[in-house]
């Protein structure tokens, strides 16, 4: 299952939307997890497009897509010198498939730190730039030498070398315009910061008005980031609060009540999968409707072989149709009956919200 992480500096808001995520009944997936560790939850991605083919297949049972999502704390400024948990923290980062940073704009005197999201943003920037500097300085000299041996090592020469330029000015390689070939070579050294990004900027439950302004703010401090970065602006108090009532109704009342629409965490894990190149393809039946994560680019078989090995290894073909087309016609017998069910081999590419049946023989 893919991995996020809260990063942010000390009352930034991240135990609260990590609860909010995982403990509170909106999201909050009921999966068994084999880890122990409290700061390891799961989260169901919400999919309306599941829900409707579930209600027309009458399934018994709808599964979600889900994500981890690790709360991480101990990042403090000076962290990368040693400071608080040192690098501690950091050792967690590097196990997630994405970062969202979670940026406090709340202001509330009883909680001690900065209430401006930039300068949390410049601290936890610098932290991250600084711990992945030292890899990468470690890795440069390292590759210098050997290349004078080894002419295969051009490639990442070249990629560690930009990657250095970057870091040493403090600026994080999502950032930096790294080239894909340069993303790829570096990518062995896991490095923080070479990877997407999703900030949340946690704006006061008495400032609402201006989540659109802080979203805006934050937005135009990544202007050199490209499509590596996503901003959502959210009241992280009041999103938990909705979260912890039951009852979906109940809840898009007290959302609605406080103008915030389906709220901002609906949305926000969304986009982290999405950002993530995370894709969706849902099957459905009586017994079950569900949805199942896959990797943009992926093939049938390897579609398949998210729900099982056997499925990949047997492959024969898959049967498609997209969510939308299936609920128009309104069942998958009438849909073959009209022949608009499509017969597809190995090398077809599948698509977010393709339902698909597989063929397989083993
Ligand atoms: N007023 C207000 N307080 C918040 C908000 N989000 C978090 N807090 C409070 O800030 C403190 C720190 O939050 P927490 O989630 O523990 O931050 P963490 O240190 O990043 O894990 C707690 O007392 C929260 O109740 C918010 O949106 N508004
Ligand atoms: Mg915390």
């Amino acid at each position: 299952m893919e991995r996020f992480g809260l990063v942010g500096l000390p009352n930034a808001g991240k135990s609260s939307l990590y609860n909010a995520l995982t403990g509170g009944g909106a999201l909050a997936a009921p999966y068994p997890f084999a880890t122990k560790d409290p700061n390891i939850g799961v989260a169901r991605v919400p999919d309306e497009r599941l829900d409707r083919l579930a209600e027309m297949s009458r399934s018994k049972n709808i599964v979600h897509a889900a994500v981890q999502v690790v709360d991480i704390g101990g990042l403090v400024e000076g962290a990368s010198k040693g400071e608080g948990l040192g690098n501690k923290f950091l050792a967690n980062i590097r196990e997630v498939d994405a970062i969202v940073l979670v940026l406090r704009a709340f202001e509330e005197p009883d909680v001690p730190g900065p209430s401006d999201p930039l300068e949390h943003l410049r601290v936890v920037e610098l932290e991250l730039a600084l711990a992945d500097l030292e890899t990468v300085e470690k890795r440069l000299r390292q590759t210098q030498r050997q290349a004078k041996l080894d002419k295969t090592l051009g490639e990442e020469l070249g990629a560690l070398t930009v990657a250095y330029e970057a870091l040493s000015e403090g600026r994080p390689l999502y950032r930096a315009g790294l080239s894909a070939d340069h993303r790829q070579s570096l990518a062995p050294h896991f490095l923080l910061t070479n990877r997407r990004v999703l900030a949340v900027v946690n704006v006061g439950e008495n400032e609402l008005d201006a989540i659109p302004d802080a979203e805006a703010l934050v937005t135009g401090e990544f202007n050199d980031a490209g499509d590596n970065v996503e901003v959502i602006g959210m009241c992280v108090q009041l999103e938990a609060e909705a979260a912890t009532i039951a009852d979906p109704i109940e809840r898009a009342e007290m959302l609605e009540g406080f103008g915030l629409g389906e709220g901002a965490l609906f949305r926000m894990v969304r986009s982290s999968y999405h950002l993530l190149g995370l894709r969706t393809f849902l099957t459905t039946g009586d017994k079950e409707s569900r949805a199942w994560t896959f990797y943009e680019g992926s093939t049938a078989p390897q579609c398949a072989g998210r729900i099982h090995t056997d499925f990949q290894r047997g492959f024969i073909r898959a049967e498609v149709i997209r969510w939308d087309e299936l609920l128009d016609i309104g069942s998958w017998t009438k849909a073959k009956e009209l022949g608009k069910i499509r017969v597809e081999g190995k090398e077809y590419l599948a698509d977010d919200g393709d339902v698909m049946e597989f063929r397989f023989n083993v």
